[in-house]
């Protein structure tokens, strides 16, 4: 071998040119082995400057290989399949196992007009490697082509010994018989392709990778038995070669690079795959090669991105890939060069943070109280709350008396809620922000509303990826996106998958079965209802309730679920700050502090359990009692929190001591309202913002009864007409059907009807049952009170039942008067007023509204003389000062009254004033 002593001696050796001139030296070339075309050719590739290096199919001279099989060209009808010659398999597998991936030097002896290139080809970086043809004639794989004026050829003359050596050896093609056993059985189709995915279970099987289409599609032959198959990477998806309506095609960004980097890690390799999922006769596998998994590298070098369909069915942890995907992105690689994160404007604290769950909104987002205070609304990533299927006009077509109430009259909607709010309330939760989803305007028809910006996260607690919980119970569905928008959440496949179990399981809104349904009484509002509910309510004791809605700190929804009722609930015994109201247009400004008792209260027990007393109703329909939650009195709770002042209707209440020491304790802390308190409470001036007309509306009234109390009960003469009707078509079917004396067992609560001292029978509720003989009754329409035998009691004809005609007798308080301590000062007045009113007509007008009845003034129907003020004229009740502006006109006469009675000394007055002498034995002075 010749070799010059130029400068380029090591890259280029001189080799004698085969024919022709002596003299010329032909170039030596290197390249890596690419891929075996047959026996006789190879790919070679080059150097790559910048994009894929340049390529070169080499034929090696002087032999001739055998011919491959060939598949009929498609287009060509006339065109048959061919099979393999014998032995061409093994030289090309030959070449293949000795050749693929390593480097070789080449010179090329010849070149056809057409470009094709032969020559010969060593193995190494020199000619002193293995030279190829010699070892494919040695080994029986190639003929030696003895045609042509070769014979002085030294190449030539090696190869026609080394063959002559093979022949003797009877190797390859010089072997006895045809060598039919060398021809495979090649199977271009498959019949069933998903049956026989499915019939090798997953389990990895030997593979020569034959060609690479584009970065994630192989044509792959399955060995030993000759499966020609095109297999597509699960989970992923290269950028590809789109082909053109006129044959060409236009690559993707990436598309070649991503091609060069599979090709030149698996095409002709020898690998493994596990054929996964066959959905379309689309195979879906992964690749297993010992230096690593293709698809997660192409993923992390920026070659190829997650495709959710698919990724369900990769079978070597789906995660990996979602991985690798972000930490390209993050690197911004190749396809994501121009990549920006959905949270890339969010500071780190922004993204990622602990916070405690206020609220549960609908059933797809959370209302969440930050370290600095701040509250905010987060959504869960990916999800949809159960939501009404079909058009919207099915809505329209609804029940019309009925108002819609999307979390009980969606299907699962109320479900979805309650496991949240049952996992989270109160709780805190990590939260992990995956995007904000920008704002939307309403579509111009109106069939998609205007969403405003919302922030979407991942929402875990303890581990447990909330949304993923919700789906897997079949509470939520998952949202598809579009291949590349990646405003989703960071464990998009984890729900995919939930989902599918939630599917296969026939969960939640999966499920066949009938969806549940609430019928939910909404008594919120009504008086009409809420009064005939009141006595059930009151009867009931604690009764269970959900708080759905804080209005303000004393104003709360409860949702009942015994009676499966929603209500409006007024905190009793406190007076809180009210918030800022617009009454018929006019903005009235907030108390201070109402914003901070309703945090308080909503903080305390929004969306939580509590138990509830029910004690009265106002004339709005609103209930008004105590509520309790794990052991704390809210009314309580708020007044110890300087957020409420006791009212002085909590006098009766069990509560009372509780509220004032509470009260106290506040005042002396000076805490929120009591801020500015000096101690004196006679010079208190209590705020009263509020600047609306006292109201005039007085209606005739009937006074059935007057209590020792100094409470009174009217029937509405408007209405009295109704109960005469009723009396009397009770009566007369009592008269057809006598009740069976003593076949009534009276229990506490029921209604029933009593027999009076006057031998008729009115309608009554049983109090309470001492013995049979001692019953208490109390008659609904009248008022008054009884103890009773038994046997003069009776079952209340349904017909007559209160939800047919609500009970009549109302109770009332007079209003701006005090009623006496002292018993016999109190008989007295008992005594005056029923002399003067009993079962008389009256006007009545409502006044203000305490805990357990309303209180009001009353004027005699013929002289409009006020009832109570006549009291406070003869000296028998004192003032109770209000401090409602609208009320002063009122209160001063009543006051001017006193004083006139005072000066007269009249019964109370007639040892003076007896307050004054005290606060002047005290030392105040008035
Ligand atoms: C060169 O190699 C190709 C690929 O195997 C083959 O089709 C062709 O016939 C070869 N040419 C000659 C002259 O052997
Ligand atoms: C929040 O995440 C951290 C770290 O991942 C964990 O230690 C902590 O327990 C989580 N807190 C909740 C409430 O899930
Ligand atoms: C199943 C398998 O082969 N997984 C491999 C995929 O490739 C990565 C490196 O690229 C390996 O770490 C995994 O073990
Ligand atoms: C009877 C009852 O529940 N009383 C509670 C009212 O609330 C205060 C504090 O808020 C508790 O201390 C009482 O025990």
């Amino acid at each position: 071998m010749a070799s010059s002593s130029s400068s380029t001696a090591t890259l280029t050796t001189g080799v004698m040119q085969a024919q022709g001139n002596p003299a010329t030296v032909l170039p030596l070339q290197r390249g890596i082995v690419k891929m075996v075309l047959s026996g006789c050719a190879i790919i070679v590739r080059g150097q790559p400057r910048g994009g894929p290096p340049p390529e070169r199919q080499i034929n090696l001279s002087n032999i001739r290989a055998f011919t491959l099989a060939r598949r009929a060209a498609q287009s060509q009808p006339d065109t048959k399949d061919t099979s393999d010659e014998p032995w061409a398999w093994q030289a090309r597998e030959f070449l293949r196992k000795k050749l693929i991936g390593k480097e070789v030097c080449f010179t090329v002896e010849n070149k056809t007009p057409q470009g094709r290139e032969y020559g010969l080809v060593y193995l190494g970086k020199d000619t002193t490697g293995e030279n190829i043809a010699e070892s494919l004639v040695s080994e029986g794989l190639a003929v030696v082509r003895r045609e042509g004026n070769r014979g002085n050829n030294p190449d030539q003359i090696r190869l026609c010994d080394l063959e002559d050596q093979a022949k003797s050896a009877k190797k390859g093609t010089w072997s006895e018989g045809a060598g039919t056993h060398t021809i495979r059985d090649i199977k271009y189709t498959i019949e069933n392709p998903r049956n026989f995915v499915d019939s090798l279970h997953q389990k990895p099987i030997n593979a020569i990778i034959e060609h690479v289409r584009d970065g994630s599609i192989v044509r792959a032959l399955l060995l030993p038995d000759y499966y020609l198959v095109t297999v597509m990477l699960s989970g992923i998806k290269c950028p590809i070669f789109k082909r053109e309506p006129d044959g060409t095609e236009t690559p993707e960004p990436f598309a070649a690079e991503a091609k060069f980097f599979t090709e030149s890690r698996l095409l002709q390799r020898d690998v493994q795959i596990i054929l996964e999922s066959c959905p379309n006769q689309v195979i879906l596998g992964t690749i297993l090669h010992p230096n690593g998994n293709i698809t997660e590298l192409l993923l992390k070098e920026g070659f190829a991105r997650c495709v959710d369909w698919s990724m369900a069915v990769y079978s070597q942890g789906a995660d990996k890939l979602r991985a690798a995907e972000r930490s390209a992105k993050e690197r911004r690689v190749r396809i994501w060069k121009d990549y920006v994160a959905p949270t890339a404007n969010l500071d780190q604290k922004d993204k990622q943070f602990v916070a405690k769950v206020m609220q549960i909104v609908n059933a797809d987002a959370i209302v969440v109280k930050l370290n600095s205070g701040d509250c905010r609304t987060i959504h869960l990533s990916s999800i949809r709350p159960p939501r009404i299927e079909g058009d919207a006009n099915q809505e329209k077509n609804r029940d019309k008396d009925k108002r819609f109430r999307p979390l009980y009259d969606i299907p699962y909607m109320f479900e979805a809620r309650e496991f949240l709010r049952k996992k989270l309330i109160g709780k805190k939760v990590n939260v992990s922000v995956d995007y904000i989803r920008a704002a939307t305007a309403a579509s111009d028809t109106g069939s998609t509303p205007a969403f405003p910006e919302r922030t979407c996260a991942t929402v875990t607690i303890g581990g447990i990826n909330i949304a993923e919980a919700l789906v897997s119970k079949g509470l939520a569905t998952v949202i598809r996106y579009r291949q590349d928008d990646d405003q989703r959440s960071s464990h998009y496949d984890e729900l995919l998958a939930a989902e599918a179990r939630a599917i296969k399981n026939g969960k939640g809104l999966h499920s066949k079965k009938e969806v549940p349904i609430h019928r939910v009484a909404d008594i919120s509002g009504e008086t009409q209802k809420a009064k005939q509910f009141l006595p059930f309510l009151q009867r009931a004791g604690r009764s269970e309730a959900v708080v759905e809605y804080v209005f303000s700190g004393s104003r709360l929804k409860l949702y009942m679920p015994k009676e499966t009722c929603l209500i409006t609930f007024l905190l009793a015994g406190i007076e809180c700050p009210r918030g800022s109201r617009n009454t018929a247009g006019v903005i009235q400004e907030a108390e201070p502090f109402s914003d901070e008792a309703c945090l308080f209260t909503k903080e305390l027990v929004l969306q939580r359990e509590v138990e509830v007393e029910v004690e009265s109703m106002d004339k709005a329909g609103n209930f008004i009692g105590w509520l309790h939650i794990d052991g704390v009195n809210l009314s309580v709770a708020l007044v110890e929190h300087g957020l409420s002042k006791v009212h002085f209707t909590a006098e009766r209440s069990s509560y009372y001591k509780t509220l004032l020491s509470a009260e106290e304790s506040a005042q002396q802390k000076k805490e929120k309202i009591w801020a500015n308190y000096e101690e004196s409470p006679q010079e208190e001036v209590v705020q009263v913002t509020e600047e609306k007309e006292r109201i005039v509306n007085y209606k005739p009234v009937f006074i059935t009864e007057i209590t020792d109390e100094l409470h009174f009960y009217v029937q509405d003469v408007e209405t009295g007409s109704q109960l005469e009707k009723l009396m009397e078509t009770m009566r007369s079917e009592i008269a057809a059907h006598p009740p069976v004396e003593g076949s009534y067992a009276p229990r506490r609560g029921d209604y029933c009807i009593a027999k009076f001292a006057d031998g008729e029978w009115y309608r009554a509720r049983v109090e309470k049952v001492e013995t049979p003989s001692k019953v208490h009754v109390f008659y609904i329409d009248y008022g008054n009170r009884e103890v009773v035998s038994s046997v003069r009691l009776a079952q209340l004809p349904p017909s007559f039942s209160v939800g047919s005609l609500p009970a009549q007798a109302k109770e009332y308080a007079f209003a701006f008067i005090q009623v006496p301590q002292d018993e016999d000062a109190r008989a007295d007045v008992v005594d005056n007023v029923v002399r003067d009113i009993q079962n008389t007509q009256c006007l009545l007008n409502v006044e203000y509204v305490g805990a357990s009845c309303s209180f009001v003034t009353l004027q005699f129907s013929d002289s409009k003389d006020d009832v109570g003020l006549g009291l406070i004229k003869e000296g028998m009740v004192m003032v109770d000062v209000r401090k409602e502006k609208h009320l002063q006109k009122v209160v001063t006469e009543y006051l001017n009254a006193q004083e006139a009675a005072k000066a007269a000394r009249l019964n109370l007055w007639r040892y003076g004033d007896f307050r004054a002498d005290d606060a002047d034995e005290f030392g105040f002075s008035r």
